[in-house]
């Protein structure tokens, strides 16, 4: 017999209820869930022939979470406090059959739960503090009392999904059910919990870690130094903090009134409205309007990558980490042998963190092969040329790979700011060609800039965009203009940073700011990290610019132990004299007169640029949508996501206040500085 909900099926086998929940495309506790939830337990309960309930989910995922597209809008019942407590403090043992990935609400429904079992590939978490937010419906309560305070705070406020493995070791489930066969493992659990009589085990009365937590305070305050770095800006991560301190030391319904009350604060803050944004701006930027979803991509099972240096060592570790093999080429055996010790040493740095097992990197640099012969990259479906920035270098390669990659092939280049038309019409199938522009570290930063060529054909886009994914990056399309989205506003920005070296900045002013910010570091800072020498040549320098000065008297850059900073051994940045030497002599000979510039002039001046070239490149087409460029600043340059990006920062003060304050700068922004027509109308 079978009862039909809004999004679910009640059924009954036997002696055992199942409420399978179906809500594609994460089962989100959306108002129907919520409803049916109720609904069904409350049928099931008043069921005299059914002694224990499986509750289980249809479609990828367990529970994924509250529906998140609901917040900021009237609350619509039942709540999600009501739904637990139709499990939780039902007469029935309740059963959660975890598949995929139950996360946030989720997975606090699962804790109210009174058993919970999975398939081996499951993971758990409660990763609210990544929307800015904390688990608000009894998760930093419930949790803690199952792992202890310790593991809740890891957990919680790095958002961890964590393996089935190790929730079970955890104690979060019970039992690990067969791959494939959850609902019989289940249902099997469920008949153990009935023959052999087990309680209605509540997490809310579990008390023995509390006891134990409650005797170590300090544990909280080591937790939040050791941690201030990463959570430097952040409010989430602290409310997420005093919340597991309240189940420590406060009774559960009073811990629970204190994380109602922090969880309301936080929803309605324009953090978590900016984390939310960010959210959804970044599977936005997978959508490619005139790109059609099913349009033919090419299977990616060889990978080829035309240059060992930095970037194509890291490059080659994205494709490694999901098994898929690469072939290194380079055109010196020395080049290439330092190119793979490079990738080994990574490799080696990830194991001693215990973040990879010495098989794990086994396994990975088995994929890793090199050559010194392009030839090898006949048999590649994707060959990414990843080699000094220079035009002709480009397009020989592309000609000679031309004539060897097999039909169908997808040809890439990481460029980071040459024109990828150019590179594309050295080749006879400039369809083939797009750009895949990773960041430094390339096996690590998350935003790949996918360049789509005037002659890119769809698959070749398609693919691009498609193995970014796969290899955990992501993925934006750009079009082409001189350094694309990203690079064209830190561009624009640094015009700014310069200009006001020459009008009575020093480099640590500028820096300071944008730090404060919530940037992780400033334009001068971050190119002392780059190397101030990238593309400056002794041979031509001529003293013209500060950064010529600096790398003729050997300050590169922190390699050196100088730039525009000096560096101690450490590599900790200290202001230089040297460079304020410099910037003087250089104000002097330019008849500059120094004036006091403010903080807020110098963010505004950075930021309100970055702002006015964005809206130029949607302007131009170069972006899809606003949100796009967001996306690519958040996950490429590392700008603060409790800010949304530079767009929804400018939504916030408002694209007239920008265009307005830009006017007033005048001729301060610069001689060829002018307001992009979209902000002028704004
Ligand atoms: N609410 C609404 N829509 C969601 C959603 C959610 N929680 N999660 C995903 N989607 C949409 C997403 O926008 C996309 O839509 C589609 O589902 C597939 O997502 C009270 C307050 C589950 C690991 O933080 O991490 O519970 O673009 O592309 O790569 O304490 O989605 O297809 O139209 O990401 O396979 C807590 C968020 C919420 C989990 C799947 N939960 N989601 O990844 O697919 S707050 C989360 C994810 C909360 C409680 C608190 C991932 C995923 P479209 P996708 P995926």
């Amino acid at each position: 017999m079978n009862t039909t909900l809004p999004a679910a099926i009640l059924s009954i086998e036997g002696d055992i209820a199942i409420l399978a929940i179906n809500h594609p495309p994460v089962n989100a506790l959306s108002q129907v869930v919520r409803e049916s939830l109720v609904k069904g337990m409350t049928q099931a309960q008043a069921n005299p022939a059914v002694r224990a309930i499986v509750l289980i989910c249809e479609g990828r995922t367990f529970l994924a979470g509250a529906d998140i597209t609901e917040f900021g809008k009237p609350p619509q019942s039942p709540s999600l406090f009501e739904a637990q407590d139709a499990i939780e403090l039902g007469n029935k043992p309740v059963i959660a059959a975890i598949h995929g990935t139950s996360l946030g609400g989720g997975f606090e429904v699962a804790l109210c739960c009174h058993y919970r079992v999975a398939v081996p590939s499951a993971k758990c978490g409660l990763p609210e503090v990544h929307l800015g937010l904390l688990p608000g419906a009894g998760g930093t309560q419930r949790l803690p009392r199952i792992v202890g305070a310790a593991k809740a705070l890891d957990m919680i406020t790095g958002g961890l999904h964590v393996k089935a493995a190790e929730c079970l070791a955890m104690g979060l489930l019970d039992e690990l059910v067969p791959e494939g066969q959850l609902r019989e493992g289940a249902l099997a659990f469920a008949r153990k919990v009935i023959d052999e009589k087990r309680p209605l085990r509540k997490v809310r009365d579990l008390d023995g870690k509390m006891l134990g937590a409650r005797a170590h305070p300090e544990l909280f305050v080591e937790f939040r130094k050791a941690n201030a770095r990463k959570f430097r800006g952040f409010l989430a991560p602290e409310y997420n903090i005093r919340c597991i301190e309240a189940a420590v030391n406060l009774p559960f319904t009073e811990g629970m009134q204190t994380e109602r009350k922090l969880f309301l604060e936080l929803v309605s803050g324009p953090q978590s409205i900016a984390q939310r944004y960010a959210f959804f701006a970044e599977r936005q930027a997978a959508k490619i309007p005139d790109l059609p979803t099913d349009t033919p991509v090419v299977k990616v099972a060889k990978v080829g990558i035309i240059g060992a240096g930095t970037m194509g060592g890291g490059i080659a570790m994205n494709f490694a980490n999901v098994g898929i093999p690469v072939v290194l080429i380079e055109t010196a055996q020395d080049a290439l042998d330092r190119g793979l010790a490079v990738v080994r040493r990574n490799y080696e740095n990830t194991v001693k963190r215990g973040r990879l097992s010495k098989d794990a990197m086994e396994n990975r640099l088995a994929l890793l092969t090199g050559s010194l012969n392009m030839q090898s990259l006949s048999d590649c479906d994707l060959v990414i040329e990843a080699v000094f920035e220079d035009m002709a270098v480009k397009k020989t390669i592309f000609a000679q790979l031309d004539a060897i990659a097999k039909p169908g092939a997808v040809l890439a280049t990481n460029t980071s700011a040459l024109d990828v038309n150019e590179i594309a019409s050295a080749v006879k199938r400039p369809e083939a060609v797009v750009g895949m522009h990773f960041f430094s570290p390339a096996n690590v930063m998350k935003l790949l800039e996918v360049v789509r060529g005037a002659k890119t054909s769809n698959t070749a886009l398609a693919t691009a965009m498609d193995i970014g994914k796969k290899i955990g990056k992501v993925a934006v399309m750009s079009g082409v203009c001189p350094g694309f989205i990203g690079n064209r506003i830190l561009r624009a920005r640094g015009l700014q940073a310069q200009a006001m070296l020459m009008e009575g900045c020093m480099p640590w002013d500028i820096d300071r700011v944008l730090y404060e910010f919530g940037m992780p570091m400033g334009p001068f800072a971050m190119s002392d990290l780059a190397g101030l020498d990238l593309g400056w040549s002794a041979a031509t320098s001529q003293s013209s610019t500060i950064r010529e000065v600096l790398c003729e008297k050997g300050r590169r850059g922190q390699k050196t132990g100088a730039g525009y900073y000096d560096y101690d051994e450490a590599r900790n940045a200290h202001p230089s004299e040297v460079t304020q030497g410099i910037i003087t002599e250089f104000m002097q000979r330019s008849g500059q007169v120094r004036r006091d510039i403010s903080d807020t002039e110098i963010l505004e001046r950075c930021l309100f640029a970055m702002v006015n070239e964005a809206c130029k490149i949607l302007d131009e087409g170069i972006a899809i949508r606003a949100s796009d460029i967001d996306v690519v600043w958040i996950n490429g340059y590392g700008w603060p996501v409790y800010r949304g990006g530079p767009m929804h920062y400018a939504d916030s003060i408002g694209r007239r206040v920008i265009a307005d304050k830009l006017k007033a700068y005048g001729t301060l922004m610069g001689a060829d500085f002018h307001i992009s027509p979209s902000l002028e109308k704004s």
